[in-house]
This record gives structure tokens, C-alpha cells and sequence, in this order.
């Protein structure tokens, strides 16, 4: 059968940044790419793919992108985590790639058609000190952004993950181990009030204001920073308290009318159903890559819609722009969608995958290109070898881990 797929590739690339990409073709000459990147663990979910799932893969119908994602979540005794939910995600993005090649469709138009004009986006404003981060405001208002996120410096602390000090923020360091840094949950508690306060003075009322607090809170302080925010009334808090305690969430929400937003480094429904249920949050922050693909994520954001929760997927520059262009596809057809992170790509990685989608003004468009509409450049693609490259491990100022 000509319809059928007939080889698997997976391409580990360091365009700037680390990226698995997976590159299945039919028989008939059709390509379907998908982003498998897990940030710091490339080569585990590349191994997943290449011996694991790319052997099961030759010879199926490609169009069966339902039972595939059954055959290769249900059928296999270990399941779930980041590695394997990767690899189904990127095995589905490609699946519905090539079917909307083949059918001459963006891949938005399969999932029913737009439902919105454009898909709103946030992207990071940072600075060391309040001046600083007033200046990055500034940038993103003349840029058209209607949503920032907001992150700054703690004073008596050397690093911040997420603000650079010069302008050149790089997430992931090369080098063989995590570069390390200290962090104070407490002063940041203290101080991050001040430059949330300081920023909607300077933006105005209608800006939406975003901060991230990685996971780092005890839920006291959480409930604590959430109140405190509430006169400079957030579009959402994230990551408030380490994802796992997710009755801690409770707590909070009793706290505070801070909306609240977790979820980026869930891999299933499963892991969103609680918080779902229980309405403890109001945006779920998956992104299509960890978890599980478009078919997959699809049902989260049902679950969402049911329980008056919106879509607010993770979008940082390690998630490649082949996922990019998965999440908003649904973010264009989605009813119940928030805001799609965009941290924007360095240059080099726009022009290893080109793409049919785009950013301007503070929103995304998918574009009108037949399936995710994005392609890859194998000479940019491959010009810079793969190194392994960490986040930063943070501790506390007496030494002792800190949760990511
Ligand atoms: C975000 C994230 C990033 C992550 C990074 C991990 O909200 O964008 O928290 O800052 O740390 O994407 O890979
Ligand atoms: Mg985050």
C-alpha cells in the first residue's frame, strides 16, 4: 500500500538551541514532522523513538491517528512521564501533518475551523532592576503585546532563573553539568510585590500582566504572594508551589483571587484532572509536545472547557517551532483558549524550520499552508553539533536543592 509509512527518522540538532525533531514519510512520497524536544533529556526521548517506537511505526496506515496514539500508549506496559508522552506527541503532530498534506488542509481546518481572529500570545519581559524591566515593558507595548509576562531580579541574590543581565537570555547552559544557583523563596516573596506593583503603574490598566514563580513556593508563601498581587491584578500566577502536592493548590485558592495557572510539565490528562475537577486553577499550561500531541491534548482542554478552565500552553524557545505551530493550530480552533506563551526564537531557528505560521503584534496565525505548515532546513538544521545543555540547578542560600 502506497499510503503507508515507510521510514522514521529522528534528527537530534543544535540550531542555537537543542531539538528533536521526528520525520516520518508515506510511501508516496508524503513527510510528516513532529517536535520531540525535552530540554536536558534530548537524547533519551531520541532513543525512545529511534528503537522503541520507529520500528512499530513502518508499514501502519498513517491515517489512523487515534489507535496509533492507543497502540503506543495503552499497548506498552510502561507508560506516561515526559520521555514517552514526547515521543507519542511527536509520532500524532506528524500524523496530523500528514494527513493535512494530504488532504490539502491546515491542520486547524481538521480540527474543525477557527473559532477566534487570531490567537493572543505573551512573551517575557525581564530586567535586573525595576528601570530595566520597565524598559523590556516598553519594547513589548510598542511591539502590540496585550499579555507580558514579568520577571525581575531579587535584591542580595546574584541570579534569577528567567532574567538576564544582559539582554541575551539563554535558558539552557552548554556544559556537562547544570550550572548551579541560589535562590531566597523568602526575599522573592518579599520583593516580587514591588515589581508587579511597579509595573502596572507603568503599563496602565489594560495591559495583562503575567509572572512565573517555577514551582518554588511553600503553599503558605504561595497563598501569601497571591494575595499580595491582587491589587495589581494578574491575567494569571504560575507554578506557585512544586506540581506534584496538588492539593496545595487548594489552599492557595482559598487565599486568593489571583487566577492561577500550572501544568507545563504535565504528560497526560491524568496528571491535569484533579486540579481540573476541583477548578484549583484557571489556566492548564501543557504544551502540545509533553503531552501526548494534538489528539491528546485536544481532550485536556475539553476536560478544561467543562470545568470553565482555559488553555495557556507552555511555549519557551525549547519547545521547537513544529510544536509551536501544533499548539496554534488548536489555539485557532480551540473555544476555550487563553493565551499561547511565545518567547520568540532565535534568528537561526526561524530559518531551520520555516514556517507557515507567525507573530506580529501580539498574536500568532497559523497560516494557510497545508498541514503545520512547517518545513526543515537540514543545512542550518545540522550546522552546529548537539552538546549537552542544562538548566540551572537552584539551591537554597544554605545549600540545600530547590524544586525546578
Ligand atoms: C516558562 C518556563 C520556562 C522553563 C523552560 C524549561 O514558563 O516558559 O517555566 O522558563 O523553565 O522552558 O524547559
Ligand atoms: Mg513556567
Amino acid at each position: 500500500m502506497n499510503d503507508r509509512i515507510d521510514s522514521v527518522e529522528v534528527l537530534v540538532s543544535s540550531p542555537v538551541r537543542n531539538y528533536v525533531t521526528l520525520r516520518l514519510r508515506t510511501a508516496d512520497g508524503l513527510v510528516g514532522l513532529g517536535d520531540a524536544t525535552v530540554n536536558g533529556r534530548e537524547l533519551a526521548v531520541a532513543s525512545y523513538l529511534s528503537d522503541h517506537v520507529g520500528p512499530l511505526l513502518e508499514g501502519l496506515d498513517p491515517g489512523r491517528i487515534e489507535d496509533i496514539w492507543q497502540y503506543l500508549y495503552r499497548g506498552a506496559y510502561w507508560r506516561r512521564g515526559p520521555i514517552t508522552m514526547a515521543a507519542i506527541g511527536a509520532v500524532d503532530m506528524a500524523l496530523w501533518d500528514i494527513l493535512g498534506r494530504r488532504a490539502g488542509l491546515p491542520v486547524y481546518q481538521l480540527l474543525g475551523g477557527r473559532v477566534r481572529d487570531h490567537v493572543p500570545s505573551y512573551g517575557h519581559a525581564f530586567g535586573w532592576e525595576i528601570p530595566q524591566l520597565l524598559d523590556a515593558v516598553d519594547i513589548h507595548l510598542a511591539r502590540g503585546a496585550r499579555h507580558i509576562r514579568v520577571q525581575s531580579g531579587v535584591p542580595g541574590l546574584d541570579k534569577v532563573y528567567g532574567v538576564s543581565k544582559d539582554l541575551d537570555y539563554e535558558p539552557a547552559g552548554r556544559g556537562a553539568r547544570p550550572p548551579e544557583e541560589r535562590f531566597d523563596p523568602e526575599a522573592y516573596v518579599r520583593h516580587a510585590p514591588k515589581v508587579l506593583e511597579a509595573v502596572r503603574e507603568h503599563a496602565g490598566p489594560d495591559v495583562e500582566l503575567l509572572h512565573d514563580a517555577h514551582h518554588r513556593l511553600t503553599p503558605t508563601q504561595a497563598a501569601q504572594l497571591g494575595k499580595a498581587l491582587e491589587p495589581s491584578r494578574l491575567f494569571w500566577l504560575e507554578d506557585v508551589t512544586p506540581a506534584e502536592d496538588q492539593e496545595a493548590l487548594r489552599f492557595v485558592r482559598q487565599h486568593t483571587t489571583t487566577p492561577l495557572a500550572i501544568g507545563e510539565v504535565f504528560n497526560t490528562i491524568w496528571d491535569c484532572q484533579y486540579l481540573i475537577e476541583n477548578r484549583l486553577i484557571d489556566y492548564i499550561r501543557t504544551a502540545v509536545v509533553h503531552a501526548g500531541g494534538i489528539s491528546h491534548s485536544r481532550k485536556i482542554y475539553a476536560l478544561a472547557e467543562v470545568h470553565g478552565v482555559k488553555a495557556g500552553p507552555h511555549g519557551p524557545s525549547d519547545v521547537s517551532p513544529i510544536a509551536m505551530a501544533a499548539s496554534i493550530h488548536m489555539g485557532a480552533s480551540v473555544h476555550n483558549w487563553g493565551v499561547q506563551e511565545y518567547m520568540g526564537y532565535p534568528e537561526k531557528v526561524h530559518d531551520a524550520f520555516p514556517h507557515a505560521w507567525s507573530y506580529s503584534d501580539g498574536v500568532l496565525q497559523p497560516g494557510d499552508a497545508a498541514g503545520l505548515g512547517v518545513e526543515l532546513d537540514e543545512a542550518v538544521l545540522s550546522s552546529e553539533p548537539y552538546t549537552t545543555a542544562y538548566l540551572p540547578t537552584a539551591r537554597r542560600l544554605d545549600g540545600t536543592v530547590l524544586d525546578w
